[in-house]
């Protein structure tokens, strides 16, 4: 733990949390922020907290992120209040204020921290076990955006500025390639010609919107399975977690990341291409389950690149780890030396398998 249990009571001292703290363990979830789960003995009872420490090097802005949190929360909660939701505090993140008021705590070396209240009885998936899982991803993600269409006021800050612009993480690429900093462009040689051959579907949605043929959303852009929190005794989804980049997007790449992570039964960094594979029948769930929350508010333009957006995001993320590997492994955290090559490949493997099937995948979207 890269915290110490001391220091993580004198940063849970700053919130708003009443009882005295029991035991703090690392949350080994997440490959940017730190996190901890916390449990506190309040007047004799157990509660638990997730105490997290914003990553600055990724996250610039963290008090406009915190900002976007906040009015997404705040938002999210009132509706399902009016819906008369039960359960309110697992369906919705709940971030505990500082004894100050504010959402975040700033240390003496200037780390964010923030708090929020722990959703009990979940338990999340590193990779999809079952075709229900994945409609229930796909519902959680596609409420989720459906409970934001109505989001008042300015637009969301953009907390990663062209997050999922394809083309400027094509540029990346195309600039570590040149660089080759630690000369390692000869040991991904295969994965650098893959992405290269692929540059046609690289502007495909960024023209798409800048011609207003698809709209601009507020949207997740992390929709990683293992951001659902599922429940343990119904499997139903309860909520969607990691907010840092709920911002302006596109629907379509928080689908396509559902494609990404949803539908291969082999976790993200799987050494063992061979089992690695788009499953039509788990697509076929998830793209139901989005298309059971989303389908009120999507167009039938956006409709018509859902099978191509799960190509292209996860054709992207592959860049990304590929850049990551080429330019010395600073973004993504690693346990292993060459981590980012093997999600890469993971990624470009998957992007092979559903190229063969994307026009199955669109004719089955098309009829729902
Ligand atoms: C990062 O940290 P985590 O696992 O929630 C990344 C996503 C990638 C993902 C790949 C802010 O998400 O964009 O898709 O890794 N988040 C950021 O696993 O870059
Ligand atoms: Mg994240």
């Amino acid at each position: 733990m890269a915290y110490q249990e001391h220091q993580l009571t004198e940063i849970s001292k700053q919130f708003q949390i009443y009882g005295e703290i029991l035991h703090a363990e690392t949350c080994k979830i997440g490959h940017i922020n730190e996190t901890y789960s916390a449990s506190y003995d309040q007047g004799g009872t157990r509660v638990r907290y997730i105490h997290q420490k914003i990553n600055q090097s990724v996250f610039k802005n963290p008090t406009a992120l915190m900002k976007n949190v906040m009015r997404v929360t705040r938002h999210i909660r009132s509706k399902l209040e009016e819906m008369h939701v039960p359960d309110l505090t697992r369906r919705c993140l709940t971030i505990v204020p500082t004894r100050k008021g504010e959402s975040f705590f700033r240390d003496g070396s200037g780390d964010f921290w923030r708090t929020f209240v722990f959703v009990e009885g979940v338990q999340t998936f590193e990779s999809v076990q079952n075709p229900k899982q994945a409609y229930e991803a796909g519902k959680a993600f596609g409420n989720f955006q459906n409970l934001l269409v109505d989001l008042p006021g300015e637009r969301l800050v953009e907390t990663i500025p062209d997050f999922h612009n394809t083309r400027k993480r094509f540029g990346s690429l195309q600039k570590a390639v040149a660089n080759d900093h630690f000369n390692r462009a000869h040991l991904a040689k295969k994965e650098i010609d893959f992405a290269l051959k692929h540059e046609p579907i690289v502007d495909t949605l960024l023209n798409a919107l800048a011609k207003g043929k698809i709209p601009e959303r507020i949207t997740h852009n992390d929709t990683k399975f293992n951001n659902v929190m599922l429940d343990i005794d119904s499997g139903k989804e309860i909520c969607v977690v990691d907010l840092d980049t709920v911002m302006p997007g596109c629907a379509l790449y928080d689908f396509g990341d559902m494609v990404r992570t949803t539908t291969s039964p082999t976790l993200e960094d799987e050494k063992d291409l061979t089992k690695v594979r788009m499953q039509m029948p788990m697509f076929k769930k998830l793209a139901e389950g989005y298309l059971s929350a989303a389908g009120k508010f999507l167009t039938p333009a956006e409709k018509s690149f859902v099978a191509f957006s799960g190509k292209l995001i996860t054709f992207t993320i592959g860049l990304r780890f590929l850049t990551d590997y080429l330019a010395g492994d600073t973004y993504f955290r690693i346990h292993r030396p060459g981590h980012n090559l093997d999600r890469c490949r993971t990624q470009f493997r998957l992007v092979e398998s559903i190229e063969q099937q994307e026009s199955a995948m669109q004719k089955f979207v098309n009829q729902l």
